[in-house]
């Protein structure tokens, strides 16, 4: 990866120490991913870097780009917690330079996934989930199941934010709904 120590400076100053070693994290098993699944390690590992790029952001801030680059205003109504995803995928093109569109795809549906995810967008989502910072109950299972099958593995881990997020009486975004239906569907 070129310039990675300055790519690096640029996205830890977005953030604190915590999410800086979950971000370092995210690349490390996008990477590792990327090298199982025959995706390429170096764009899962720029990905992993950028992927939370916006999330320590003041809302504010992140509003003002949702206005100003027109993203969806149905985002504007619904949870923030997304916001650092659609964001971020913005963000790393005007303050990183970042280009590949696959990389852009990933860091936009990182959160909520999509119908129809590629292979980058999967592996960096369920990096997301299982990188080696994560301990909530259930990541070991993620873990080994994403070293068998991603698809499965990434069901798994949206299935359980879903879950997680009825529990907690919080909105479902219908993206989330759809990338999982789409993933049980096909092993049918
Ligand atoms: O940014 P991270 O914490 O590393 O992980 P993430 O980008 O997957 O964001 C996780 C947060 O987003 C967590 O609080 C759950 C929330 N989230 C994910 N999908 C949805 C969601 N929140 C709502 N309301 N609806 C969703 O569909
Ligand atoms: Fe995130
Ligand atoms: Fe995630
Ligand atoms: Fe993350």
């Amino acid at each position: 990866l070129a310039n990675r120590e300055r790519l690096l400076e640029q996205v830890r100053a977005q953030m604190n120490q915590k999410r800086y070693e979950h971000t370092l994290g995210v690349a490390e098993s996008a990477r590792q991913l990327a090298v199982r699944y025959g995706a390429d390690p170096d764009k899962a590992e720029l990905a992993g870097y950028v992927h939370d790029y916006c999330k320590c952001w003041p809302v504010a801030k992140m509003r003002e780009v949702i206005v100003r680059h027109d993203l969806p205003a149905e985002l504007l109504h619904g949870e923030k917690e997304l916001w650092h995803s659609f964001v971020g995928a913005i963000v790393i093109q005007t303050e990183l330079d970042i280009v590949e569109p696959d990389v852009i795809q990933a860091v936009r549906y990182h959160t909520t996934g999509r119908v129809g995810m590629s292979l980058l967008e999967k592996i960096v989502c369920v990096a997301d989930y299982i990188e080696p910072n994560r301990v909530f109950p259930g990541v070991e299972q993620i873990r080994k199941l994403a070293e068998q099958d991603l698809d499965q593995a990434l069901a798994q881990a949206l299935g359980g934010t879903i879950t997680f997020l009825i529990e907690q009486k919080k909105q479902v975004y219908p993206l989330t709904l759809h990338a999982y239906n789409d993933l049980v569907s096909k092993r049918g």
